[in-house]
């Protein structure tokens, strides 16, 4: 299969709000598979590259401060086109306008506090999982259920 892997943080208002446990059990339960997490403070450094393209927009300060105001939960999940999957159970940005179903349009209504990051490309993706994490925590594990989650051919 040509895993691809996707990083997911839920921000300060996820972990204040309680709800790691199901936004970790929505990605569990779509199939996808979880091969890094780990809790962190997040420093003005990592923040200045995460959000490089936003550096400049109005609200960049305030965002910034926001993801500092408590520690964060990242997570590095793997599967079959998993950027497109994780941003899909992710929802839109302005999290009150987003698809019911999705973390954001079923728990959310702020456009900042909109729970948790993903990924948006793959190349982002790459990007964000070096920033994130190193190496030793990054795992590699089989998992026997996949021969009931993806197809034959999927996972050739
Ligand atoms: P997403 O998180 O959906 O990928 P981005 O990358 O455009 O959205 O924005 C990163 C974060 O910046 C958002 N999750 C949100 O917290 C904040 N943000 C984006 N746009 C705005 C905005 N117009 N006003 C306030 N915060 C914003």
């Amino acid at each position: 299969m040509q895993a691809q892997r996707s990083v997911v943080m839920v921000k300060p208002d996820g972990l204040q709000r309680g709800l790691v446990g199901e936004i970790i059990s929505r990605f569990e339960r779509k199939g996808l598979k979880l091969v890094g997490i780990k809790m962190l403070q997040l420093t003005d450094e990592v923040l200045e590259h995460w959000y490089a393209h936003h550096k400049g927009k109005p609200f960049f300060p305030r965002l910034v401060s926001f993801m500092k105001v408590a520690p964060v939960v990242a997570m590095l999940w793997e599967g079959l086109d998993c950027v497109q999957t994780v941003r899909m159970l992710t929802g839109i940005t302005k999290a009150r306008e987003a698809e019911a179903g999705s973390i954001r349009g079923d728990l959310a209504v702020s456009q900042q506090l909109n729970l948790i990051h993903a990924s948006d490309s793959i190349e982002m993706a790459q990007k964000e999982e070096k920033l994130i994490f190193s190496r030793e925590e990054i795992f590699e594990y089989k998992k026997d259920i996949e021969v009931f989650v993806y197809s034959e051919e999927e996972r050739e």
